[in-house]
């Protein structure tokens, strides 16, 4: 049997016209939403900041504990509710199955919100503006924040961390 016996499949065909502008589209999309990514990265307005330290649970631990004792308002559903001062250092603690305290921040302030894990990984999840953060634990990673709308935002876990997991919610409340 010699290669002029076989008959061209599909693949062999040349390209109709209709296929080559749906690649060029295809294409040229591709490299548009890549370019936005780096793109967004320098212009967007919600990008978190790139800071983070290295820390022990311990450690941070007992000073999410000394922040509570310092600025302690109330208590909400047996969490202390924190109220700390505009523009200072703050601390969220997550562990199973809590974030720990609930923070009253004002609207317009910005805060240095220090956010970790004393436990295993936690997935910090804030309702309805849906934004997404890791507490890690080991390492203390600050988040440079300015509540812009007042109203109470919920906390979510969105890390499968044991059996408490679905129970794991906050609260922050921005007046
Ligand atoms: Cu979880």
């Amino acid at each position: 049997m010699s290669i002029s016996a076989i008959k061209p499949g599909w693949w062999q065909q040349p390209l109709h016209k209709d296929e080559k502008i749906w690649i060029w589209v295809a294409f040229t999309w591709c490299i548009l939403i890549t370019l936005i990514m780096p793109w967004w990265h320098i212009y967007g307005d919600q990008n978190p900041s790139q800071e983070y330290y290295k820390i022990t649970t311990e450690a941070f631990d007992q000073l999410t504990d000394k922040f509570i004792e310092k600025y302690k308002v109330g208590e909400d559903e047996g969490l202390p509710v924190v109220e700390p001062p505009p523009n200072s250092d703050i601390f969220l603690r997550g562990e199973q199955w809590q974030w720990t305290p609930v923070l009253k921040l004002k609207a317009g302030s910005t805060y240095r919100l220090h956010l970790s894990s004393i436990d295993t990984l936690h997935g910090l999840s804030i309702y309805p503006i849906v934004m997404n953060f890791e507490a890690v634990p080991g390492y203390d990673y600050v988040l440079t924040m300015t509540p812009g709308k007042p109203g109470v935002y919920n906390i979510i876990c969105n890390e499968f961390c044991g059996l408490g997991h679905h129970a794991m919610s906050g609260k922050i409340i921005v007046e």
